[in-house]
């Protein structure tokens, strides 16, 4: 363990000097917010330390070097994470404690850096840190979001979006490196030049912007590696303030050329129903991933020279999806361009170097791009994705049946688009899904045409999670019960918590296991409290559905359990009910009205049976604003069911599935993506598996045998009215029904199967609700649960990675 100081005394001096060099005040005077900041500057300070260290050994090492380029990162807050890795944590807390200070509350004044959303983004944050705790030179490369997706509030039930403004108070873990920006080239046209008797080309006329990277330090476990995180921000190359223009009182006119370029970097996922947000994602995309190429360019030339047949060797570059689908193209761009190599060549290199990741089989999630845009924004960048794609057709044995349709599936450019997925799997040596059953379907339907091509290509990487942040840290009562009875190799090596099976039968240590989640559950109802004023009770089963909205996950299926209980419990006083509180987080994209309707009728249940005596003793429900890692960290511990619900075949895998599971919640979920895995290893009698499987959905769709009308009919009692309830007053209380979600169920065929799951997911509930009286055996569920969890550390998944794809 590589400690940053050495005792308390060092600590406490180091730290003194922080606080007044930053603040210009005593630790005593200094606010909250100063000695935060003083704290991660001198955590920060230490770490680039070691970064430089660990950067030499790369070196010196003659390493590989790993760069995932990612659109998100979903890092949450890095302090606590990383006083932990550097073994000073409990040292930390004690050293302020005797000072007069609260490690947590300094902690809670980091902000939650807005730079990803969702699965995609936390998998690569947790990649990141699973790098540098096994010792690999991998570094993130993505963008630095101004404002990033949108901070979510409940106005009257309904989501409303808000600026998200976490630099307000400044960054202290992120060094900007104006050194090392880079230009970047829109628009303009292609010229043809000649050289030593060869064409090149070059693109002129262009409207430049300028990349500038912000580094943010990566500590790996036990302090030996620290790696980096570079996210680029877009600026003007030149300053153009317009003097005229402001000394005639325009002062937008006279900043427009700024605003214009650092519109690039300022928000996540820019709506894109319209033609401007669609150009700017385009444009984010390609400024991400030219700037990032540029500069692992340079870092391969300082170490290796010009010899870029050695890239392979030295460098690895994965795309995180598609939106950094176009490495490479732009790799070979600079390769043909810029450092003169033959085409052929440079191929050999980039499809050596590039490998991809996909993350999802829905059709209307594939990225495509119109090729007037594209060509208009990028015009080399085409010309490069178009040279790649008539090789492509060139390939094909046409005397071979069926190569016809075999090249429409797997063509680039097709119908005046250019599909990037198709771009990715070309362009890439490895292809890999995200659990065994996604990784099946990419095989087997999805991308089939090129797996009968190139077998060789596709593997299964199933997701993880990084176990030192979203157990040893969210969830320290546990995570010490664990230590004392196993040690703590567990932290290191995740699948040392088998051990903790040899206490699955001593009622003590499931007592304790039971006291810890019950002291996790008071913490998350005092954080609901003060964050919506809901009491909930700790007594109550927390059954927890956390995740973003969309309908494939079926928070809608979740919310209609709950209004079917409430009827029949308003119906019968005497039915039974296991008292629970229902608990969602989650934000929905701004322009998917469905799923902001799907927010809207939660709170709206919310609303009608959390202010109803006749079932308050038995049911509340509870909508968390703003789900972000930092009360993510809350919410997984206090999880004793957790709702993984997904149509079968629609989930690539899930990661608060793992999050879940390893803090003890028990899994009611469908047999879809990781679930199946967790299945297995937890064994089916731990989880509560339920509904339609991936075949059965498939054989349903396929013999056209499945109708919403016929379901609705056949249970008229309960699910009739649960559906008439979405268009009547019941719930409309606060701003109306919810007529649009009926008629999306009854006018589409129920694409997401939510009535016809319906019964089997509340059966599966009332069952698994049922046995939550006999406490032992349910703690013994838990205990088991994370037991088994070890499999699903993002450190078993990245060692797996860096040997069968990186090699690194
Ligand atoms: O990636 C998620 C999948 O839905 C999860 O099943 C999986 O566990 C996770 C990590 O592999 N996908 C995801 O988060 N996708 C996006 O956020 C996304 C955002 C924009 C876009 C496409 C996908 N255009």
């Amino acid at each position: 363990m590589n400690k940053i100081f050495d005792n308390k005394q060092e600590f406490t001096e180091l730290y003194r000097d922080a606080v007044m060099s930053i603040s210009g005040k005593s630790v005593e005077a200094a606010s909250d917010l100063d000695r935060f900041n003083a704290l991660a500057k001198l955590v920060a300070e230490k770490a680039r330390t070691v970064a430089t260290k660990s950067d030499a050994r790369a070196t010196a090492e003659g390493k590989k070097r790993v760069y995932y380029f990612s659109i998100e990162f979903l890092i949450g807050r890095l302090l606590d994470n990383y006083l932990l890795n550097f073994g000073v944590r409990d040292m930390v807390a004690e050293a302020l404690d005797d000072m007069g200070f609260d490690l947590s509350v300094i902690e809670n004044q980091e902000p939650d850096p807005a730079l990803g959303n969702g699965g995609l983004g936390r998998l690569a944050a947790c990649f990141l840190d699973s790098m540098a705790a096994e010792g690999i030179a991998g570094y993130g490369n993505g963008m630095r979001y101004r404002y990033g997706l949108f901070k979510q509030e409940i106005v009257n039930g309904s989501q409303v979006e808000a600026t998200d403004e976490w630099l307000t108070h400044g960054y202290p873990w992120e060094v900007r490196r104006q050194d090392k920006a880079v230009t970047i080239k829109f628009g303009g046209h292609v010229e043809g030049f000649e050289e030593n008797g060869r064409t090149f080309y070059r693109t002129v006329d262009t409207q430049d912007i300028l990349a500038v990277p912000y580094d943010i330090p990566v500590v790996g476990y036990a302090g030996e590696t620290v790696n980096k995180l570079r996210v680029w921000a877009a600026e003007p190359v030149e300053e153009h303030f317009d003097l005229e223009a402001f000394n005639r009182g325009d002062y937008a006119l006279a900043d427009a050329e700024r605003a214009e370029a650092e519109a690039i970097s300022a928000i996540l996922y820019p709506n894109d129903a319209g033609e401007h947000g669609r150009l700017l994602r385009l444009k984010q995309e390609y400024l991400f991933v030219s700037a990032g190429i540029y500069s692992l360019l340079d870092t391969f030339e300082k170490e290796h020279g010009a010899n870029w047949e050695l890239l392979p060797q030295f460098v690895a570059i994965h795309t995180n999806d598609t939106h950094p689908a176009m490495c490479g193209p732009e790799l070979m761009r600079i390769l043909i361009d810029e450092k003169k190599l033959e085409w052929d060549d440079a191929w050999n290199i980039v499809t050596q170097v590039v490998s991809y990741t996909n993350h999802t089989i829905l059709p209307e999630a594939l990225e495509k791009w119109p090729i007037g845009t594209f060509s208009k924004l990028l015009p080399r960048v085409y010309q490069i994705i178009d040279e790649i794609s008539r090789r492509w057709h060139e390939s094909f044995d046409t005397t071979q049946e069926g190569w016809q349709e075999r090249l429409r599936q797997t063509a680039i450019l097709w119908d005046g688009e250019i599909r990037m997925a198709n771009l990715s799997v070309i362009c890439s040596h490895s292809v890999n899904g995200v659990a065994k059953i996604h990784s099946d379907i990419i095989k087997n339907i999805v991308l089939k045409d090129f797996y009968a091509l190139t077998p060789e290509k596709f593997n299964n990487k199933t997701n993880g999670i990084s176990h030192r942040r979203f157990f040893a840290e969210a969830n320290p009562t546990y995570a010490k019960l664990v230590t004392e009875a196993i040690g703590d190799g567990w932290l290191k090596d995740a699948f040392e918590l088998e051990k903790l099976k040899e206490f699955q039968n001593d009622t003590e240590f499931l007592k304790a296991v039971g006291a810890s989640k019950r002291a996790n559950k008071e913490r998350l109802a005092a954080y609901v409290k003060a964050e919506t004023g809901l009491v909930i009770d700790p007594n109550t089963v927390f059954d927890v559905q956390v995740k973003r909205f969309h309908a494939y996950k079926r928070q809608l299926m979740n919310i209609m359990k709950v209004m079917d209980i409430y009827n029949r419990r308003i119906a019968d006083p005497n039915f039974h009910v296991t008292p629970t509180t229902f608990i969602f987080s989650g934000k929905a994209a701004s322009s998917y009205t469905f799923a902001k309707e799907t927010i809207r009728l939660i709170n709206s249940v919310a609303d009608v049976i959390n202010n109803d005596p006749r079932v308050n003793e038995v049911m509340k429900v509870c909508f968390i604003p703003n789900f972000r890692v930092s009360n993510a960290q809350l919410i997984y511990p206090a999880a004793e069911i957790s709702e993984q619900i997904s149509t079968a075949g629609k989930e690539a895998s899930g990661t608060s599935n793992m999050k879940l599971m390893m803090n003890g919640a028990i899994t009611l979920g469908t047999l879809d993506g990781a679930n199946i895995e967790i299945a297995d290893l937890a064994g089916r009698e731990n989880e509560a598996i339920f509904g339609l499987t991936a075949p059965e959905v498939e054989q349903l769709w396929a013999s056209n045998s499945y109708f919403a009308w016929d379901t609705l009919n056949g249970d008229r009692e309960r699910l009739g009215r649960v559906m008439d309830e979405l268009k009547d007053n019941t719930f409309a209380g606060l701003s109306g029904n919810f007529e649009s979600i009926y008629n999306e169920l009854m006018n589409n065929n129920d694409p997401d199967l939510v009535m016809a799951d319906f019964r089997s997911y509340v059966d599966a509930w009332e069952k698994l609700t049922g046995s939550y009286g006999d406490q032992e055996t349910w703690n013994r569920k838990a205990l088991l649960n994370t037991a088994s969890s070890g499999w699903f550390s993002s450190d078993r998944t990245i060692r797996e990675y860096r040997d069968e794809i990186w090699h690194a």
